[in-house]
């Protein structure tokens, strides 16, 4: 059974001759213009990038590989790491074997740990994560053989080692964020019988009785690992490793744009309006109480979390994916009866309001009164899971962009007057 390298190195040859056979043959054709809207309004539909690993199409969500996202939700994240990579599920004995690969390089070196005990104890945890992960770039093989000189051709490989090498250490780097910045002990030791996400949910040592709070990290991770390339965080990581900065940088900046509250940071934001619910109305609130909750919130110039989305113009199916998990495990949960409720009411109300393009609730809008139910109440802590996700994202995209030696990017720049002349003379 072959590996992922040997895998990708059987599929890369024809990947690049399609792709100069296809520049050569229609270079020249326009695939897209761009408005003086879209060029003031950060590019927004303009085509312009390539991504093979997912797209997102508005009226279906995510598809990765040619399926849709809804399909793969008993999948495991290895799985979907292999099919963003390959475009296929890997069979039984591949897996065991990229999971073997994880676990041999899944040792987190002891001066991380330094690193991350040397910060503010207010530190947020994405702020951890990204500088753990950037506190290991010495360790990239990439730079090393760059700097030593290798074949343009042979760049994939080293970006592939570095990505195995980060993506097997991200379970016990971030349990580890959680339980130094969180003061829950000492860090828990690996389970080396357990998979990827299913290891996470045993470092992070939230109790786990019944094996759901497992089940929940498996989906967690498998829901967020990508959303095509255009996405603040893919896009940045893109950008970064168009420079050949190895993947430490590149997976660390993406993080870093994964941060912002209009990307990842929503869901934390999410469930702090939910709980500002719950504590206004002391439970779940009718009908009424959330439309005046909600229209508040909007009268104030504030948007509401978890809902609208650059591209998607229906419900997200990994909201659907989320919500289908809680009415299975914690139908009576609070919180999660209150994320039930909003679903039923916010859409007609951002409708009524008229602004947002998309007024239904994105994948941030319920994953958080999951986490809340099972004790992982510190919601500063979830944009973390969603980095750790999208790192199987950003580390797939980076694999095949240096496969196919996608040059740096560089986009020409203009400036307002540029516009107004050109406007102007039109
Ligand atoms: N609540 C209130 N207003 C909203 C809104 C929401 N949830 N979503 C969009 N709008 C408003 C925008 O603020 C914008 O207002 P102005 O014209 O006054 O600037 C208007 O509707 C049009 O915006 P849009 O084209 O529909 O949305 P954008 O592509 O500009 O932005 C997003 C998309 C996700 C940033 C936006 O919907 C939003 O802020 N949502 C809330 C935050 C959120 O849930 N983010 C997570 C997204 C998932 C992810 O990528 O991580």
């Amino acid at each position: 059974m072959a590996s992922l390298k040997e895998k990708l190195a059987s599929q890369i040859p024809a990947l690049r001759q399609d792709v100069r056979g296809l520049v050569k043959e229609h270079g020249a054709k326009v695939i897209s213009e761009v408005t003086v809207t879209q060029a003031f309004g950060g590019m927004r539909g303009v085509k312009s990038l390539i991504c093979d690993t997912s797209l997102v199409e508005p009226e279906k969500g995510l598809i990765i590989r040619g399926i849709p996202i809804g399909e793969l939700t008993d999948r495991m994240p290895e799985e979907i790491f292999y099919l963003l990579c390959t475009g296929e599920l890997p069979y039984k004995a591949t897996l065991e074997d990229l999971q073997k690969e994880f676990k041999d390089r899944s040792t987190v070196p002891a001066y991380v740990w330094d690193v991350l005990r040397a910060m503010p104890a207010d530190a947020h945890p994405m702020v951890m994560l990204s500088t753990g992960i950037m506190a290991m770039e010495g360790e990239s093989v990439f730079r090393k053989k760059y700097t030593e000189g290798i074949k343009r051709e042979e760049y994939w490989e080293y970006i592939l080692e570095d990505s195995l090498q980060l993506i097997a250490k991200l379970p016990a780097l971030a349990a580890g964020v959680y339980r130094i910045r969180f003061n829950k002990g000492d860090l828990i030791p690996s389970d080396p019988s357990l998979d990827w996400a299913g290891d996470f949910a045993h470092m992070l040592g939230i109790p786990d009785p019944t094996g759901e709070f497992a089940n929940l990290m498996r989906l967690y991770l498998t829901l967020h690992c990508d959303h095509e390339g255009g996405n603040v965080s893919a896009f940045t990581s893109h950008v970064v490793a168009s420079a050949l900065s190895d993947p430490y940088y590149a997976v660390s900046a993406g993080l870093n744009g994964l941060a912002g509250p209009l990307h990842g940071l929503a869901n934390q934001e999410c469930l702090k309006f939910v709980l500002a619910l719950k504590d206004k109305y002391s439970g779940v609130p009718d009908d009424e109480a959330l439309k005046k909750f909600t229209w508040d919130t909007l009268n104030s110039g504030q948007v509401i979390p978890g809902y609208g989305h650059a591209v998607l113009r229906v419900t997200d199916p990994r909201f659907t994916a989320f919500h289908a998990f809680g009415q299975r495990v914690c139908p009576d949960d609070e919180v999660f009866k209150i994320v039930a409720r909003l679903f039923a009411v916010v859409p007609d109300i951002l409708k009524e309001q008229g602004k947002a393009k998309d007024p239904y609730p994105n994948v941030d809008a319920g994953s958080g009164s999951l986490l809340y139910h099972f004790g992982m109440t510190e919601f500063p802590y979830y944009t973390v899971l969603f980095g750790i996700s999208r790192v199987l994202g950003f580390c797939s995209q980076m694999i095949i962009e240096r496969a196919l030696a996608i040059p740096i990017t560089r986009p020409k720049s203009v400036g307002t007057d540029w516009v107004k002349n050109f406007v102007a003379k039109k």
